[in-house]
């Protein structure tokens, strides 16, 4: 596929433009915005129309998904983000981890907010970067519906944590025009927009490239093969051949392969890795 034909791909649905105008008009209500991302792609996952909302509040960042990041890159994106913005708190955030759950409620305390008593906030970001997962844990109870695909949430729904907090759940929200369109086949990987858009062999190769480049070990030790000396094609039919994803004639599945590949990274199979750096 080439580059042309990905910019002109329909991928700002009208039910997003209208979560965006649900969000506006609750900004008047709202103390702190927290803006989740996922760890593993934090600035293309980052949705540039979120600063309109948080000029005038409290921003906290969420790196989400810290789990399956290359802890190193994580720190390498902490101290990015802590130089090139002037956002109040940046986190790197496990959902799961209930010890940065309690550290995300005191960070939320300690911002500078008139009613400390009650402290509404909302929670923003493009699809399936963990949004209503943060929820459930802040809120310790699964409250409000997830999956491993874009478009759970949605509508808007406001929870209560045990400390008071008051949280906006809101769907995810892309915006308008990819300025790079490469973000568009980056955020298929990460599941965030629907990977029907593009052909999964694109996504796949894609991925596989990256993954070549930086993390070699990981894939070698995956898929029991060797990159050494190899181009992508020819990996591509390593892999294919040591899961025996054949089609009937003895070839290669494509298809199949490209999904194997796409599903093991979005599951965290291959390791913790980090698709883009500072
Ligand atoms: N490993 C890992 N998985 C997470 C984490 N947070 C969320 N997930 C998973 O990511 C997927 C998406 O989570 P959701 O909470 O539904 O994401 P969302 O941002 O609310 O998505 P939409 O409502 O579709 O916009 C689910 O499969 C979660 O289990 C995390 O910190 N680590
Ligand atoms: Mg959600």
């Amino acid at each position: 596929m080439t580059d042309e034909k990905i910019e002109y791909i329909q991928w700002y649905p009208g039910h997003m433009a209208k979560a965006n105008r649900e969000i506006k008009e609750k900004l008047k209500l709202i103390n702190v915005v927290i803006e989740v991302v996922d760890a593993r792609l934090p600035l293309s996952s980052k949705n540039p129309e979120i600063n309109q909302y948080t000029w005038n509040k409290q921003h906290i960042l969420l790196l989400n998904k810290a789990d399956l990041a290359d802890p190193e890159v994580s720190q390498d994106w902490i101290d990015w983000f802590k130089k090139n913005t002037d956002i109040q708190q940046i986190m790197l955030y496990d959902a799961f981890d209930r010890r940065q759950k309690t550290e995300l409620v005191k960070n939320i305390q300690t911002l500078n907010v008139k009613n400390k008593a009650q402290i509404k906030c909302l929670v923003c970001g493009i699809p399936n970067v963990g949004k209503s997962t943060v929820i459930n844990s802040l809120i310790g109870k699964k409250k409000t519906q997830v999956g491993n695909k874009p478009g759970v949430t949605k509508g808007q729904q406001w929870l209560s944590t045990p400390e008071n907090l008051m949280l906006l759940d809101t769907p995810g929200i892309l915006w308008p025009k990819f300025e790079d369109p490469a973000v568009g086949l980056h955020l298929a990987w990460l599941g965030s927009i629907k990977d029907t858009l593009y052909e999964k062999e694109n996504i796949a190769a894609d991925l596989l490239k990256y993954l070549v480049a930086y993390y070699p070990d990981e894939l070698e030790a995956i898929y029991k093969i060797s990159v050494v000396d190899r181009n992508l094609p020819e990996i591509f039919d390593a892999i294919a051949k040591s899961r025996g994803l054949l089609i009937k004639g003895g070839e290669y599945d494509y298809t199949r392969t490209s999904v194997l590949i796409l599903n093991d990274f979005k599951n965290g199979r291959i390791g913790r890795i980090t698709l883009e750096r500072p």
